[in-house]
């Protein structure tokens, strides 16, 4: 075994100069650090989230389910900016009590529902409107074990490589090498079902493609961590298929610009409350007044 500079005291201790990007928000407990409520809108669903992979996934749901015409799917969706510690909020946490985007509120009964993970978002979103997820028993099956394959597996891309590979303040040659070793094999998986399948559950859409697109779909295209050309994602040809499908969906296209802070500025809509805020004039008023 390599040598290593660190050896492990007896007991952990909390380190707050331990440095690394989003140390500044990590801690070692769990609960609120301020009391502030969260805003509330007119429409049924609240989503208080961002556009990172994992708050798109449910963006682009209610985009889907809008343009199928589901009215009681309109939403408010506000903004949790995360490096800033909004997620630590009294009301994030009474929300989500594991202080991670995306939540959603669903008001439409007499007492709000309260709805955290993206893949439980995404199940009580699908089940509700009845939609992007089979009920044949076989299909549904399919769907679901996809959809847990995202939970499980997105980790070790995001938390596991991205990390270390881009975050981390040290380069760790065997953590960047066991995570992008995992990585590989995973979207290795994926390759094969999509040579195979057009979508990733069978014949058709569904909330499984929904999940796994924003993390696998942009890791195929190179747009995570900037680490395509270490992981040569060029070869994935049927992910990449599928990815660039699914991007040209215009409901896709909405959904990824919903709570998002980052890149072009014609890319962004940094609060959505009605479909009207697409329009870039309106994306201009919402970007000057927050
Ligand atoms: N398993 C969760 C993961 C959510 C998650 O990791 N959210 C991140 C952003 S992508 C977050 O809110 N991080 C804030 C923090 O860790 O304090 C899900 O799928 O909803």
């Amino acid at each position: 075994m390599p040598e290593t500079s660190y050896t492990p005291p007896s007991v952990w201790t909390w380190n707050k100069a331990n440095g690394g990007r989003f140390a500044n928000i990590n801690r070692p407990i769990a609960g609120p650090t301020h009391d502030k409520d969260l805003p509330r809108g007119q429409h049924p669903l609240q989503l208080y989230s961002l556009a990172t992979p994992n708050g798109v996934k449910v963006t682009i749901m209610l985009e889907e389910l809008l343009a199928l015409g589901h009215q009681g799917a309109e939403y408010d969706a506000w903004l949790i900016r995360i490096n800033e510690g909004q997620q630590f909020s009294s009301g994030f946490v009474a929300a989500n009590p594991n202080s991670k985007i995306p939540a959603l509120l669903d008001c439409s009964g007499q007492e709000p529902v309260r709805v955290f993970e993206s893949g439980a978002i995404l199940v009580y979103l699908a089940e509700k409107f009845g939609v992007f997820l089979p009920t044949e028993p076989a299909e549904r099956a399919e769907c679901m074990s996809w959809l847990f394959w995202q939970m499980g597996s997105a980790p070790y891309l995001g938390g596991g490589f991205g990390h270390f590979y881009a975050y981390a303040p040290v380069k760790i040659e065997y953590a960047i090498d066991r995570f992008a070793m995992e990585v590989k094999r995973q979207m290795d998986v994926l390759n094969r079902r999509l040579a195979e399948s057009p979508f990733i559950a069978g014949d058709s859409y569904t909330i499984a493609d929904m999940a796994i697109w924003p993390w696998y779909g942009g890791m195929a295209k190179g747009q995570l961590y900037e680490g395509g050309e270490f992981l040569q994602v060029q070869e994935y040809t049927h992910v990449i298929r599928w990815a660039d499908e699914i991007a040209k969906r215009p409901a896709v296209k909405r959904g990824r610009m919903v709570n998002r802070v980052m890149g072009p500025l014609e890319t962004q809509l940094h609060e959505r409350h009605q479909a009207s805020d697409f329009d870039t004039q309106t994306q201009d008023k919402l970007k000057a007044a927050t």
